[in-house]
């Protein structure tokens, strides 16, 4: 009966960081007693992400999975610089094949819930189809701002073909951004996959029936509040905080017999996520940095961007010599490890991160402080969050990885040991947790707009 029991489906976009939050969405919805049909475009990007899908399909067998099987699409106009952003494009040529599916759902569905890459893919449908549409933002409430505004600012200053945009943006009533904070290609004047997706999906989100955002009142209120008053556009769809949404455990535990050997708050964990590979200079400086930092540490290292091609092997990457440093002292892995299992282990202290959303979230989760080193994306406007609320330090001369400035390892170890002896950090960033948690307990912030908005589903 829908009337008691909601049926919702889900559809993700590309990529770990826009896949985790719908797992973690599907698995809370399906704890509030609401019937998920979780749709999931087929073939995936990465091995990560179709080895998760598979993992969560067998822990969480209430959940029906729709296979959305992607054409196969050979376009060099389509094709860029990124394969996630190149593989929305993908999944938008295939969207006519997503109608029947939707219609075919039964019992009827109550909403479909989609990323916000996939907002201007989906709504035509959604609304041919009389469905409510709402759009999961995976990053910041801050970053929804500028995902919904940016269209705004470009083309309204233009000197001959180039776009002149101010050194600080101003929007509403926030402080102004600095240029800098914005995703590179946004700023460029040619197009890129990524520069015309944020202006589409933007314009179009306005359309939703409203946006979920994985964020908490008490970290983003500002930010909420120019989303809610009315302000910012002329019409803009209800804004509904739910975060920071809880890891849910489904994969299987890899043994970290090393980390249980480590005494407690010892260890420095480094991880630029699933889709940014560093430069084999960076790396070697930064792997100099560790060293000489004297701390222990758990690297993760990346040497391509999408997991099936990176295939070399740690020495051929790192060097003998720098190999030979290291050993003794820390832990390098070129596999993958579940990340909020490791976030979650008593011997780690510290956390250097590329800060994507998922992993602030994962830090939050467990208190552990950060050092930022974002390297694309919305990353620089959530090194700034994670500064402002207390949960980490943030060394913003260090640019954006990759962007051709190579951080030398001896700066590197000073801001490792700044990290790792801050107590002050460290209890901020346990009553960061704190707040987090309590804002999805019962009760809290995030709880109750999630209640609510599963209230407004049983018609
Ligand atoms: Br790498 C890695 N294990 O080894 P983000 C990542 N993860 O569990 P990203 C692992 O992937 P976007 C690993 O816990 C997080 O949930 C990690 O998402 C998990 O960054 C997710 O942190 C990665 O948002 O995506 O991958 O750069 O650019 O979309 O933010």
């Amino acid at each position: 009966d829908l009337k008691s029991r909601p049926h919702v489906a889900l559809l993700p976009s590309a990529g770990m960081g826009h896949l985790t939050p719908f797992i973690r969405l599907a698995a809370s919805l399906t704890a509030h007693n609401v019937q998920v049909t979780f749709i999931t475009p087929h073939p995936t990007v990465t091995l990560a992400e179709s080895e998760s899908l598979s993992h969560f399909f067998s822990t969480f067998t209430q959940i029906t999975r729709m296979h959305f099987h992607l054409l196969p699409l050979d376009d060099p106009s389509a094709n860029s610089e990124d394969p996630f952003y190149y593989h929305f494009e993908v999944i938008r040529r295939s969207s006519h094949l997503l109608r029947p599916i939707l219609s075919s759902l039964s019992p009827p569905l109550s909403a479909l819930i989609t990323d916000m890459s996939l907002a201007s893919t989906v709504i035509g449908i959604t609304d041919a189809l009389r469905l409510p549409n709402y759009i999961l933002f995976t990053s910041s409430a801050k970053m929804s701002i500028l995902f919904l505004y940016f269209h705004s600012i470009v083309g309204t200053k233009t000197t001959g073909d180039s776009t002149v945009m101010p050194d600080f943006i101003k929007i509403s009533s926030l402080e102004p951004m600095p240029k800098s904070w914005i995703p590179p290609p946004l700023l460029q004047d040619t197009n890129n996959l990524l520069k015309s997706y944020f202006i589409e999906n933007g314009k179009k989100m306005t359309e939703s029936s409203g946006i979920l955002i994985n964020t908490y009142e008490s970290i983003e209120q500002e930010s909420l509040a120019v989303l809610s008053n009315g302000k910012l556009l002329e019409k803009l769809p209800p804004v509904f905080p739910i975060g920071p949404l809880p890891p849910c455990n489904f994969e299987k535990s890899q043994p970290l017999a090393w980390l249980d050997d480590q005494p407690a708050k010892s260890v420095l964990y480094i991880s630029f996520g699933s889709r940014t590979a560093t430069s084999r200079e960076q790396m070697r400086e930064l792997g100099d940095g560790l060293v000489r930092s004297g701390n222990r540490f758990l690297w993760v290292v990346k040497d391509k961007k999408v997991d099936v091609e990176d295939d070399s092997e740690l020495v051929e990457v790192l060097g003998h010599g720098l190999m030979e440093r290291m050993k003794g002292r820390g832990l390098v892995v070129k596999n993958w490890f579940n990340q909020e299992e490791v976030l979650s282990h008593q011997a780690i202290g510290g956390f250097l991160s590329h800060c994507g959303w998922n992993s602030v979230n994962e830090a939050i989760w467990h208190g552990v402080p950060m050092l930022s080193w974002p390297q694309h994306g919305d990353q620089k406007i959530n090194a700034d969050l994670v500064e402002r609320i207390g949960l980490g330090m943030w060394v913003e001369s260090w640019g954006w990885g990759g962007d051709g400035v190579v951080v030398k390892g001896e700066e590197i170890a000073e801001r490792v040991e700044e990290l790792m002896g801050n107590e002050l950090l460290r209890l901020r960033a346990a009553s960061v947790r704190e707040e987090a948690r309590r804002a999805v307990g019962d009760g809290g912030s995030s709880h109750k707009t999630f209640t609510d908005l599963i209230e407004t589903w049983k018609t």
